[in-house]
């Protein structure tokens, strides 16, 4: 069917195809640096450790902020629209000398400024609270011994300061993100204790005084992680309460709850009591094994709320890394799929649908539900793509496979 096809198609049902694409373009994606290198960063030549763990031994991974940034500029003239590229404080950009984590400065960032403006890419950022002695017991800001919170304290810090150097910058608030990977293998004896100076930490840390205009603070929260399956310190109660308390934003990860749970049936209730939403658009399989993302019931229930709710309240970041396959195309596909997703829900009559749930006509909702998934959206997406002048189509994998015998297989 071709595009003019299904506009008219569209419009039967209320749908203006012209109006959707803008709204798509519009729409900034988040891509993580860390599915470049399968999260190691340029402090070690060690894989991640305390928390977080990749697995897979594909060939041509980036080693350099070089060849990192080669990478995602390759990936991103394969993708549709303006994004931002999402970094964490182990890719800092260092000289002979290791700066540690509690010093870091924009020094170590201005590579990538320099970079992100000529490219116009938007930067967003993390603390990184794991890959480090400091944290080799699995526990950060919620250490009991006082001199390793300190550290870690003054790391949050200094983020928030890079952070701040990004939005100005950049011209675009920086959203930097705290997730601590702080938790328990076994049952702990004191529950308490840990959230308890962890919430100190925080509070030492937000007692800096970044500006609103130029970084948006999140807060993750997460259920169990290998390595740490019966406590996790910042657990998603602890996440709502300390950031509503704290007036930042808490951060929803779809493979940070039980594997049966509906993350985006969480979205409404943080919109309405945080006013923004940020997100991890993941997959877990099994467990938060953060494999790439599919265009899969949960991605579309996702997309579906974000579409509903206004896709300017969200703060959309990808996180997953797979390092057993060709890690631009792990990139390029997701971001894809995310992209997908959202203009399946852009195409999809939400006030009609509403309408009958208010009506409690439900055997129409649930027909039509079902009915407009078919609507012809790859000639919608095809137009798209061509508009922003990349392949509509698989062709996109033969770009990476040249790219991958021409300069990763290399490395
Ligand atoms: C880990 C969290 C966290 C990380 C990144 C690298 O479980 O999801 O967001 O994946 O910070
Ligand atoms: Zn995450």
């Amino acid at each position: 069917m071709s595009y003019q096809e299904s506009k008219k198609a569209y419009a039967k049902i209320g749908i203006d195809t012209e109006k959707v694409l803008e709204s798509l373009k519009s729409v900034p994606i988040s891509m993580h640096c860390w599915q470049g290198d399968d999260v190691c960063g340029f402090e070690t030549t060690g894989g991640a450790s305390g928390g977080i763990q990749t697995t897979g031994n594909y060939p041509g991974k980036a080693r350099t902020s070089q060849e990192l940034m080669a990478d995602i500029d390759f990936a991103m003239s394969l993708i549709p629209g303006s994004h931002r590229v999402n970094l964490h404080a182990c890719y800092g950009v260092h000289g002979d000398k290791i700066t540690d984590r509690d010093k870091l400065s924009e020094k170590e960032f201005k590579p990538w400024v320099d970079w992100a403006k000529k490219r116009g890419y938007g930067l967003d950022f993390n603390p990184t609270f794991f890959s480090h002695p400091n944290a080799a017991d699995g526990l950060t800001l919620s250490n009991p011994d006082p001199k390793i919170r300190a550290f870690w304290i003054k790391h949050g810090i200094q983020c928030l300061k890079i952070a701040e150097y990004f939005g100005k910058e950049l011209k675009s608030p920086c959203s930097i993100n705290f997730w601590m990977p702080d938790g328990y293998k076994d049952e702990p004896s004191d529950r308490l204790g840990p959230r308890m100076r962890m919430a100190e930490s925080l509070d030492k840390i937000f007692k800096y005084k970044y500006n609103k205009k130029y970084c948006i603070p999140l807060l993750e929260s997460k259920l169990f992680g290998i390595g740490v399956e019966s406590y996790t310190v910042a657990s998603h109660e602890f996440v709502m309460g300390y950031a509503m308390k704290r007036g930042i934003l808490g951060l929803l990860d779809m493979g940070h709850f039980h594997l049966s749970e509906n993350v985006a049936d969480k979205i409404s209730s943080f919109l309405m009591f945080f006013g923004k939403v940020a997100f991890h658009i993941s997959r877990p399989v099994r467990w938060d094994s953060d494999h790439v993302i599919r265009q899969n019931d949960d991605l579309r229930a996702a997309a579906t709320e974000i579409v509903r709710m206004g896709p300017k309240n969200f703060i959309i970041a990808l996180d997953y890394f797979d390092a057993s396959i060709n890690r631009i195309a792990a990139w390029v596909l997701g971001m894809l799929n995310m992209q997908k997703e959202l203009l399946k829900a852009m195409l999809t009559p939400a006030d009609a649908l509403k309408k009958l749930q208010d009506e409690g006509r439900f055997t129409e909702q649930l027909v039509l539900q079902e009915e407009y998934k078919n609507y012809p959206f790859e000639a919608v997406w095809a137009e798209f793509c061509r508009r922003e002048k990349v392949p509509a189509g698989e062709e996109w994998l033969q770009s990476v496979q040249k790219y991958e015998k021409e300069v990763l297989l290399k490395r």
